[in-house]
């Protein structure tokens, strides 16, 4: 092999950003299984021998449940056992911990414990009540069907369960003394983030009892650490491994009473267990995201400066709550008021639970909650000044000589240049030039507008692990705590060292995912897997450099803890020009600019299919996506025909340019850009919306921007400038 390496190579190179080959080149190491449909998912791994799980759910969002008869049940073909709670949490069932809540805002009422299955109340349509363990799926479907539940049916109710305020100046002086006063409300849709993959978790059985799990998340350290603490058992029994597992989108964060279920069995009957939830199954008890209410008004200065600042989020959550559940709320609030600078705020959020499905991370995650609270408040402050939105938005952005900056919530911003920002978008965005087709066809008639927006991404906070291996070959093997949910982790990490460590990217190899290759860590999400799992890598490279040059003998292995120092805060702004049909109501997005900086770049191919599915997802929210329950807390859109995703001729040509500020908070200088685009892409196709709707008086409107909701508020409209006639 004319590029084989030997060990002296690995001394001689020791500078990183020498790699061997473009990195706009690299093609994901898995593209190949995948583009094939040759990869193997989660419900592939299924032993010959595995039983499987179905579930009786709950019909009604709130009630009693007396009895559950399982009678008949017992008796079906095939089937080995039929679950309640009472086999769960009486008689030798042993007990089952409750699942692990991150209290990232403070309990306000600790909300019920959460039974596995239904113990005593039922609390959301869709709660698993009872679980047949059968020989086949058909089998365990045919017998839950027959399984009838004793139940009364309870009056809903809501629950504030958690609450943060966050207050700096004095904001009611500033709002006495505003020139302008503009305000804006906002109720996102709760979202179902449909992953390709629905939640599955295959559980081989080995002798002398360990178990092998594969399963469908972004976290396998935490599925194996929770279900150790949960089920009393020694984490080393259990190996957890997450490969391709379709897409995940915060929707596999973390374990789900299911997925506890089928574990527990698989241990009670010393048998290899699996379960795949089907896509109404996910649908009715996988996590929602959105959802979040948030009222808020703005004080501004005769000049358009921004002085004070106030708001209230509601974050709806279920009876339950996920590892993550509180997050939404949380990043809700405290990533207000986003890249402007505004000292004097107040600032509340809430977490209200609900008798309906589960409320979790969802791709943002907050973010883009919060960024779209703050651009929709820029809009109307031009409105009420007669700025430009560009304008008013030049005028109170936090200047990058103030970097790093303390935000009234605590945050501190780490870098960016978003004045810049704004300038390109402007500029290399062709903004003029838009303004202008945009007139030349409303002067025929057509609705046509242009908008903007200007987004904060935080990435997660603390700590990744890596190991790196100098074999005496000359090849280097990475193993890293992190996991993928799609997004060529393992491609990206072996770029990283392959540039630390002056290798061709073949000799390489990276492992994640896989509790038992890879050194303890945290996961794929938060937008963490580069900026803190990349800069694990690189250290552990860097470290085993010095190690190697200190003449430390091959092979030699780095085992390495990175802490980051804090949040790295990517940026972007983007521009969107739509068509509206007056007749139909129909949006039409014609193109976008999207300008991102996501710190140091690995792969910009791989930064591109994130932005790009990002801004598909950010669009679905906007004109398509709805979550939609009855009075009486039924879901109505339990599938994928009543439930609109986007498709590939609704998404518009992307123009992506970058910006490229290293973060000074991670050895990689990397920030995230996997949440980008859904939240930078809503409030530029909503005030392009806005904006093409505006001659015909349209002031407000709600996502998601439904042809039905259009149409009616250009009905509305009309009927209101006739009535001022
Ligand atoms: S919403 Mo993400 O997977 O932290």
């Amino acid at each position: 092999m004319s590029d084989a390496v030997s060990a002296s190579d690995i001394d001689n190179s020791l500078k990183y950003g020498t790699q061997s080959k473009n990195a706009d080149e690299v093609k994901d190491r898995r593209s190949d299984l995948l583009v094939r449909g040759a990869a193997l998912f989660t419900a592939d791994q299924t032993p010959a021998d595995a039983l499987h799980i179905a579930f009786v759910r709950s019909p009604v969002a709130s009630g009693l449940l007396n009895g559950v008869n399982t009678i008949a049940a017992q008796s079906m073909p095939g089937v080995r056992c039929v679950l309640t709670a009472d086999e769960l949490y009486g008689g030798d069932g042993g007990k089952i911990g409750h699942l692990p809540v991150n209290e990232i805002i403070p309990f306000t009422a600790q909300p019920a414990p959460w039974a596995i299955l239904a113990s005593g109340t039922l609390d959301a349509v869709g709660q698993a009540v009872a679980a047949v363990v059968a020989d086949t799926p058909l089998q365990a479907q045919d017998a839950a069907e027959i399984i009838e539940l004793d139940f009364d049916v309870c009056e809903r109710g809501s629950q504030a369960v958690a609450a943060q305020t966050w207050q700096s100046g004095d904001t009611a002086a500033h709002f006495a003394k505003a020139a302008h006063i503009v305000s804006c409300e906002v109720q996102h849709a709760r979202l179902a983030p449909s992953p390709m993959e629905t939640r599955a978790i295959t559980v081989r059985y080995n002798d002398g009892g360990t178990l092998t799990i594969w399963h469908a998340t972004q976290t396998p350290h935490r599925t194996r650490s929770h279900l150790a603490r949960m089920l009393e058992i020694d984490p080393a029994s259990l190996h957890v491994v997450a490969q391709n597992v379709g897409g995940a989108f915060g929707m596999k964060a973390s374990l789900y009473p299911e997925e506890v279920l089928v574990v527990w069995a698989a241990l009670k009957l010393r048998r290899s267990m699996c379960w795949s939830a089907s896509r109404t199954e996910d649908f009715l008890s996988a996590t929602h995201g959105r959802g979040l209410r948030s009222k808020a008004r703005l004080a501004v200065d005769t000049d358009g400066g921004f002085l004070a600042l106030e708001a209230q989020i509601e974050a709806p959550v279920g009876r339950w709550l996920p590892n993550s559940g509180l997050i939404p709320a949380w990043n809700g609030g405290r990533i207000l008021p986003g890249p402007y600078e505004i000292e004097a705020v107040n600032i509340q959020t809430q977490a209200i639970a609900y008798n309906l499905a589960p409320v979790g991370i969802y791709r943002g995650a907050g973010r883009p909650e919060a960024n779209f609270l703050m651009e929709g408040l820029v809009q109307k402050a031009a409105a009420a000044t007669g700025l430009s939105g560009l304008e008013v938005r030049a005028r109170n952005l936090v200047p990058a000589a103030s970097m790093p900056k303390s935000t009234p919530t605590g945050n501190l911003l780490d870098s960016g240049d978003y004045q810049e920002l704004l300038r390109r978008l402007e500029h290399d965005g062709c903004y003029s030039e838009r303004l202008a087709k945009r007139d030349a066809a409303r002067a025929r008639g057509v609705l046509r507008g242009v908008g903007a927006s200007i987004y904060l991404e935080p990435s997660g906070d603390g700590w990744e692990t890596a190991q790196v291996t100098l074999n005496c070959d000359g090849t280097a093997h990475v193993a890293s705590g992190s996991s993928g949910q799609g997004q060529a982790r393992e491609t990206a990490y072996a770029q990283i060292a392959a540039s630390a460590l002056g290798l061709p990217l073949h000799a390489v190899n990276v492992v994640c995912g896989d509790t038992e290759t890879a050194p303890a860590g945290i996961g794929a999400l938060a937008s963490r897997g580069t900026a803190i799992g990349g800069s694990a890598v690189l250290a552990a490279c860097t470290e085993a450099i010095k190690r190697r040059n200190g003449g430390e003998a091959l092979p030699l292995t780095v085992d390495m803890r990175y802490d980051n120092k804090g949040q790295a805060w990517g940026c972007g702004a983007y521009l969107v020009d739509v068509q509206v049909d007056a007749e139909t109501g129909e949006i039409e997005i014609l193109d976008a600019f999207n300008l991102d900086d996501a710190g140091r770049i690995v792969n910009p191919a791989f930064a591109l299919g994130q932005i790009q599915g990002g801004f598909a997802q950010g669009l679905g929210e906007a004109l398509l996506e709805r979550i939609v329950y009855d009075e009486n807390g039924q879901l109505l859109t339990g599938s994928f025909m009543d439930y609109a995703m986007p498709r590939a001729d609704n998404i518009p040509p992307l123009t992506v340019q970058k910006m490229e500020t290293p973060s000074p908070m991670n050895a990689l200088g990397a920030k995230g850009i996997g949440e980008a685009g859904t939240i930078g892409a809503p409030p530029a196709i909503y005030s392009a919306v806005l904006d093409a709707l505006a001659p015909l008086g349209v002031r407000d409107l709600q996502m998601p921007m439904t042809p039905a909701r259009v149409w009616q508020a250009i009905q509305d409209a009309k009927k209101d400038a006739n009535n001022e006639i």
